[in-house]
């Protein structure tokens, strides 16, 4: 069992190592990788702040950036991991080329990605499950790619629309195997659940 420090890795020091723009620039290297996949303003680079204290989604959200591919090395964990800040989804339909492109090439990624150790796909606690995130799991079933699921904002909703929200996502979604039931709740304004993200992160890495 590797012996882990949480405050070295989600307080420590963060390098940003590439914005892919095709599978080519992809960076090869043998570090366990963390993807993080949603609709666009479902509170991603809110969320990649919280957990990793306010570094990573800066640089991913600078003009340029948030079309492709970031890959982020964070250390404090044997001889480091990998964050990856994947571009939003969610435009009515892929009809411009360049939309098309970054998609293909973020479901390359995702369905080929062998050091790949968790997607972590963000549902709007507000707005529920879309068509869009099920075409999404759609593609992840059919690759039998697991995910797990992080509904975002729950501070806007109470308690009782809470449970509604993860009780209708589990009904939806337990025809698929790939489906890792555990859902997590969070807020990135309140910092609810952020415990719970990395500590999933710390328990994969631990079995490594
Ligand atoms: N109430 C609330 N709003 C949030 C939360 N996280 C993000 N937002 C808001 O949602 C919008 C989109 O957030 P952002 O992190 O940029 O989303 P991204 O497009 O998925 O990266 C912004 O106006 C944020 O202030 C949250 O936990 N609670
Ligand atoms: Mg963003």
């Amino acid at each position: 069992m590797t012996k882990i420090d949480p405050k070295k890795i989600f307080n420590g020091e963060i390098e940003f190592i590439k914005g892919a723009h095709n599978l080519s620039q992809i960076p090869h290297h043998h570090y366990p990788e963390f993807a993080f996949i949603g609709a666009s303003n479902v509170g991603k680079s809110s969320l990649i702040n919280a957990i990793f204290s306010q570094k990573i989604a800066i640089v991913s959200s600078t003009p340029g950036r948030t079309q492709q591919l970031n890959f982020f090395k964070i250390n404090g964990f044997r001889d480091g991991f990998v964050v990856v800040d994947l571009p939003g989804y969610g435009f009515a339909k892929a009809h411009n080329k360049k939309i098309q492109h970054w998609q293909d090439t973020t479901f390359d990624y995702l369905l080929n990605r062998q050091n790949l150790k968790r997607i972590f796909l963000l549902i709007d606690g507000i707005k529920g499950l879309k068509n869009h995130d099920q075409e999404v799991i759609e593609i992840f079933n059919q690759y039998r790619v697991n995910f797990q699921i992080i509904l975002t904002k729950i501070d806007k909703i109470n308690l009782e629309a809470q449970q509604k929200c993860v009780q209708e996502i589990q009904n939806r979604l337990k025809i698929y195997s790939n489906f890792c039931d555990k859902i997590i709740l969070s807020s990135s304004s309140k910092k609810y659940g952020i415990f719970d993200i990395q500590n999933e992160i710390l328990e994969i890495l631990r079995h490594l």
